[in-house]
């Protein structure tokens, strides 16, 4: 019975790291030009044989290096609390906007979750620690870092994706309100357009408290706006290719 609890759990393991394994290499190869190796190399120092308490922000850093963002002026788009709706649209419209998911790092790690262990070089999908169990879990800090460059590079005109439909859309605890709109900064940002989505059964909108805050946060010298935007308008603009960018909304 012991060595058969063994021969399941050893099969269990390699099972899930070959599948992330796979998972990353096939999203991976959809980029054409990078070392699809060489990232997976960076990607795992990262968490490899560590406590998975333990892997800091900087520890991404090799990785991110290895695959550097490109600026996409104008087009490039945040969101908090509407991963849907706005991956709905760039799915779509990647001729008006992007957002990390759509570059490389982004698109290969959305939805997994991985870690390490010390004393081993292999990487677990389960078990690991959850999003709040410890800050410096490998997942959270790879979207804090990987974010945190996505901003970096962005530039003119910037749009994010809040929601309408919750208590407080520009939420101080979240990524795009803690590392990424600190990061923007007047000579290379120009314009923060928010899209505030306005489902059937919203809760607040652009007069909410929470959106005086971030024009409040925001470098002097970016301009704000903000603008309610119902859901099924997005999606119009997302399943009509010919209305042009700037006239989604
Ligand atoms: N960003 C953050 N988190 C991301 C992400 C991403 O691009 N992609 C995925 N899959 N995730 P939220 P937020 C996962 O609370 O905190 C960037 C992470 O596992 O709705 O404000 C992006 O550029 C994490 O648990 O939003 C965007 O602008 C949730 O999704 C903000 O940061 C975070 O989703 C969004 O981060």
């Amino acid at each position: 019975a012991l060595i058969t609890l063994i021969l399941a759990l050893s099969l269990g393991l390699t099972l899930g790291q070959t599948k992330i394994k796979s998972t990353f290499f096939s999203r991976c190869e959809k980029f054409k030009e990078y070392d699809c190796q060489k990232l997976w190399d960076a990607f795992q120092q990262a968490y490899v044989n560590k406590d998975p308490c333990k892997v800091p922000v900087e520890a991404y850093d090799p990785l991110i290096a290895a695959a550097p963002f490109k600026h996409q002026c104008n087009k490039t788009m945040f969101w908090s609390k509407t991963k849907d709706v706005v991956h709905g649209l760039t799915a779509k419209r990647n001729d008006c906007f992007v957002t990390l998911e759509d570059t490389l790092l982004g698109s290969v790690l959305d939805n997994l979750t991985w870690c390490g262990k010390e004393g081993s070089n292999d990487t677990f999908t389960t078990g690991c620690p959850g999003w709040s169990e410890c800050v410096n879990n490998p997942v959270r800090s790879f979207w804090n870092r990987s974010s945190a460059a996505f901003a970096d590079v962005a530039c003119g005109n910037v749009t994010a994706m809040l929601n309408g439909s919750i208590n407080t859309p520009f939420n101080p605890t979240s990524i795009f309100a803690s590392v990424e709109v600190p990061r923007f900064i007047a000579s290379r940002v120009k314009n923060l357009n928010v899209v505030m989505v306005i489902q059937k059964n919203n809760i607040s909108n652009c007069t909410d408290p929470s959106l005086k805050n971030l024009r409040q946060s925001i470098d002097t010298g970016i301009t704000f706006s903000c603008k309610d935007v119902s859901e099924s308008r997005i999606q119009e603009c997302g399943s009509k290719p010919e209305i042009a960018c700037g006239a989604c909304w």
